[in-house]
């Protein structure tokens, strides 16, 4: 029998901060950029549950969070605290709890810093399976002075589902009998993979719940969604036989954009490098790593001439700045004789770290 786990940290970020800082216990806790008294421009990264009352939400922008806590503010209820965000000390933690997952349990597939598959099979029944979450969240809460969500089913797509029904500090166990009733009752935006748009799509079809979404006709979804008609299909029917695969580490984290027209104007592609890399020196940190060894850039030609340029500091970084700073240097000699003398113009470019830890 396949039992599967899924264990999701609560409000991770914000958590081991109020863990670290007694003094805000119970205090409302915002942790993101600096929100400079409503006119920071950066977003939340994630709020504790005192402020999720307040409205305020992961990928908020921080002046909106900023607004909703002084109008608490206002109804007498205590102002938000606002700290920046320290991904080091988020990854550290992130690892001993996956330590203490994998003293346990063989198969694990940790998805991002504060979420992870566990393949619980091995318990032989959802009883003992239950108990050994039970005790690991204890573990948790005793080591790490910390609190997770768990959810257990017959396979990820239902376990992932369960361990968001009874945040924070739930623990939800459901058996493959009860799987569709389960299902039936939530809104479709539950099912993983299904966004705001695909929300609204079927909204539009009249599907608000997985019920309605399970009622719509094979060839009605496939019209409307194609091949992924079908996967909502089978996630309404909470069918997913997707093994807990060890992640390949992430060992790069890049992006890359292809232009609307090709061109060779300075100008333009200096200030896309820039904001490129800033933008992937975010995604990095977003992913839990803290720190880059290796800077890559991407050239490719109009004719798809691609070269790729890459820099290997003598030491890690976990500056901003010089991997700005390196993505230029790499990408300078593509707007002169040393790397480009036709003037070919450039229809892509990318920015890439990689060694990052
Ligand atoms: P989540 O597990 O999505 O959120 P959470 O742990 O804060 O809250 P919940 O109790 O609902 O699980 O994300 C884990 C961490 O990832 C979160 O603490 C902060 C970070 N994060 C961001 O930086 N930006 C984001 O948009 C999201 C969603 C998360
Ligand atoms: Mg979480």
């Amino acid at each position: 029998m396949r039992i599967i786990g899924h264990l999701d940290m609560d409000a991770f970020f914000a958590s081991i901060e109020e863990r670290d800082r007694p003094e805000l216990a119970g205090r409302p806790i915002v942790v993101g950029s600096d929100p400079k008294e409503g006119v920071g421009r950066g977003v939340v990264s994630t709020a504790n549950y005192a402020a999720r009352k307040y409205g305020i939400h992961s990928a908020q922008p921080i002046s909106v969070a900023w607004r909703l806590s002084q109008a608490a503010e206002k109804e007498g209820k205590p102002a938000a605290v606002f700290l920046g965000v320290n991904i080091g000390k988020y990854s550290k933690v992130s690892a001993e709890i996956e330590g203490i997952l994998r003293r346990r349990i063989k198969a694990i597939q940790k998805t991002s810093v504060d979420e992870a598959y566990l393949d619980l099979s091995f318990c032989g029944s959802y009883k003992r399976a239950e108990e050994l979450m039970r005790r690991i969240k204890e573990e948790v809460r005793k080591k790490e002075g910390l609190t997770a969500s768990v959810g257990i089913g017959p396979n990820k797509l239902v376990a992932k589902i369960a361990s968001d029904l009874q945040k924070p500090d739930g623990m939800t166990v459901v058996r493959e009998k009860q799987v569709q009733r389960l299902l039936d009752m939530l809104p479709v935006r539950k099912l993983p993979g299904v966004g705001p748009k695909t929300e609204a799509r079927l909204n539009e079809i009249g599907a608000q719940t997985i019920r309605e979404l399970r009622e719509i006709s094979d060839k009605k979804l496939t019209d409307e969604f194609g091949k992924w008609g079908r996967e909502l299909r089978a996630k309404a029917r909470g069918l997913d036989d997707s093994p807990v695969e060890e992640e390949r580490e992430t060992k790069s984290v890049g992006e890359q954009e292809t232009f609307d027209e090709d061109t060779l104007d300075s100008k333009f592609l200096l200030g896309k490098i820039g904001k490129m890399a800033e933008s992937v020196f975010a995604k990095m940190r977003k992913e839990g790593f803290s720190s880059f060894r290796t800077v890559a850039i991407t050239v490719r030609f109009s004719n798809f001439r691609t070269v790729t340029r890459s820099r290997t500091l003598r030491q890690p970084s976990a500056e901003t700045s010089l991997l700005r700073f390196a993505a230029t240097d790499l990408f300078l000699p593509f707007l002169d004789k040393r790397e480009n003398p036709r003037k070919n113009l450039i229809r892509l470019l990318g920015v890439r770290v990689e060694n990052i830890e």
